[in-house]
């Protein structure tokens, strides 16, 4: 018995709880990024009400201190990144499609796998109790710069610092063990026939982010420790005073820091470039060049991560050689995002649900790539930096693969996890309150930045001699609220459609990859006694010739078309 299949576990705890199986592991990720997500999101509205209204009370939170207020930043970004992005981009997407992609019972080491979802699950259960600590929860930002946060006369926090810094730790860990399984099960699973250039996209950007994440967390993981010893231990790392430098830190945090945006966002254009050419009906346009981009961008996010260090103090030299790479990096990005706004070109749209998302998401990013040129270019950065123009910038370059890539593949792949299908209609309402929203929350956000807003400060009213913008902080305000209610739809489709959902067969929208060649939901194993064998590439649509328009990967040659 090949090492990817174990025998089907039997009793509540092995089937539900401690299972090996990718597709129960996917749906744990799932569900506690879910709830993460949903803790991210209370953090960023007990913001943005403290900072339109400062003196006033949080309802459910009380007044809010400066130093509760780095606690909900860092707290916010920490979750949003770590606890959200992390656990639905890899840890469900990756779990659930890899080896169904490649035909395979499971990952390479169901063990390893079941063990890195409960590592994540104790970093969630560590980090959630930070917030309840004498002292509460760490308010050094997601960054943890030092000297704030190696000092404890600084920081305060006695407990939360550390606890965070452990958290991390293990949720790094947690990713670590998924990623060597992605990357194995992707190389070494693929079934008969399954050429590398046959793989679906999806999988070479769950494996190139793996990749990334790989060689991206040593640096950090030390600097980390380094911190843990300046703080506890007496050592000078980042104390000048001892002959330490706290730059030091920033280097090793965005040497990280950088490549893990990519960590996150190419698993999101994997989910897109999975959805396009089936509502388009059409192969998905540069295949081989989508692939190459994603090894350049790999590369690329290695050698740009001083441009958040523009204005740091760091050597002034280093600057023009950090822009041109930051700038140099968005044109693989940008070849992707043509590759698949040229899959639509004379393509058959239909715009069911996935599709809207997919189309959301490349729009929205657009903002964030176009607006990340100003932060890319040091001489501009010095008027940004720090500003709500990053706030706004990171936010158009993060939700879009975060939340509008998650729902694109929620909604896509639903069917072939759970057996059923959402409700269309909620579907589209999602979509459009939560595509309003985001602009109502987020545009307004680069007004404070031209004007010279500074992110991170608890009580704006203070530079309101830059000019009275109390009106924008509302509307952003009431953008976050609409956001927030616009995701009740889809929580209620979500849960209700698992059991009311219409039946979903095996592959609902005629697509050609093999999960769709699987029962919906797949079995324990995935497939009969034998597995799969691929004759073609990925996105066969339309292709001359055929009966129908959509040739699954798995159909013999010879045959003109799947059963209608
Ligand atoms: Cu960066």
């Amino acid at each position: 018995m090949s090492h990817d299949a174990h025998a089907e576990p039997k009793g509540f705890w092995r089937r539900y709880i401690f299972s090996m199986d990718h597709k129960v592991i996917a749906k744990q990720y799932m569900f506690t990024g879910m709830f993460m997500a949903l803790v991210g999101g209370l953090l960023a509205q007990a913001m943005r009400l403290h900072l339109t209204y400062p003196t006033q009370d949080v309802p459910g939170l009380g007044a809010v201190s400066s130093g509760t207020y780095n606690s909900l930043i860092t707290m916010h970004g920490t979750i949003m990144i770590f606890w959200v992005a992390m656990p639905l981009l890899l840890g469900a997407f990756g779990n659930f499609v890899i080896p169904l992609m490649v035909g395979a019972r499971d990952m390479a080491f169901p063990k390893l796998n079941m063990m890195s979802y409960w590592t994540f699950f104790l970093s969630t259960v560590i980090l959630i109790a930070s917030f309840f600590v004498p002292g509460g929860a760490s308010p050094v930002g997601w960054t943890a710069y030092p000297p704030l946060s190696a000092t404890l006369a600084y920081s305060g926090a006695p407990v939360g610092v550390p606890l965070w810094i452990l958290a991390v730790a293990l949720e790094l860990v947690a990713f670590l063990m998924g990623g060597i399984n992605f990357i194995t099960t992707a190389i070494n699973l693929r079934t008969a026939g399954l050429k590398m250039f046959d793989l679906p996209i999806i999988v070479w950007m769950q494996m190139a982010a793996s990749i990334i994440f790989l060689f991206s967390v040593g640096p950090l993981v030390a600097g980390a420790v380094m911190l843990l010893l300046d703080r506890t231990a007496g050592t000078g790392f980042y104390n000048p005073a001892a002959g330490g430098d706290p730059l030091l830190f920033q280097h090793l945090f965005w040497f990280f820091g950088h490549p893990e945006v990519y960590v996150i966002l190419l698993p999101g254009l994997g989910i897109i470039a999975e959805i396009l050419p089936v509502f388009s009906r059409k192969p998905i346009f540069g295949y081989r060049t989508i692939v190459w981009a994603t090894i350049a961008t790999g590369l690329l996010s290695f050698v740009v991560w001083a441009h958040h260090q523009f204005i740091s103090g760091m050597d002034p030299r280093l600057a023009a050689p950090f822009s041109l790479t930051t700038l140099l990096i968005s044109v693989p990005v940008a070849i992707t995002l043509f590759s698949f706004v040229a899959t639509l070109w004379r393509g058959s749209l239909e715009f069911r649900t996935p599709m809207l998302f997919a189309l959301g998401m490349i729009a929205v990013f657009l903002i964030g790539g176009v607006t990340g040129i100003v932060n890319g270019s040091h001489a501009a950065d010095i008027y940004v930096h720090d500003t709500y123009y990053v706030v706004a910038h990171f936010h158009y370059a993060l939700i879009p693969p975060v939340f509008f890539s998650l729902f694109a593949g929620l909604y896509f792949w639903y069917p072939k996890m759970f057996g059923r299908m959402m409700h269309e209609g909620m579907g589209r309402v999602h979509f459009w309150l939560t595509f309003l929203f985001v602009n109502v929350t987020f545009l307004p956000m680069f007004l404070l930045g031209f004007k010279g807003y500074p992110r991170r400060v608890s009580d704006p009213s203070v530079f309101a001699s830059l000019g009275d913008m109390h009106s924008v902080q509302i509307l952003s305000t009431i953008g976050t609220i609409g956001l927030l209610a616009a995701q009740i739809p889809f929580l209620i489709n979500f849960f209700a459609s698992m059991k009311v959902g219409k039946k979903a067969e095996a592959n609902p929208w005629r697509s050609t990859t093999l999960e769709w060649s699987a029962p919906s939901p797949p079995p324990h194993g995935n497939w009969g006694p034998l597995l799969p064998a691929v004759y073609r590439g990925p996105y066969e649509y339309s292709a001359p010739g055929a009966t129908v328009d959509w040739l699954p990967q798995d159909l013999a040659p010879g045959a003109t078309g799947p059963k209608a």
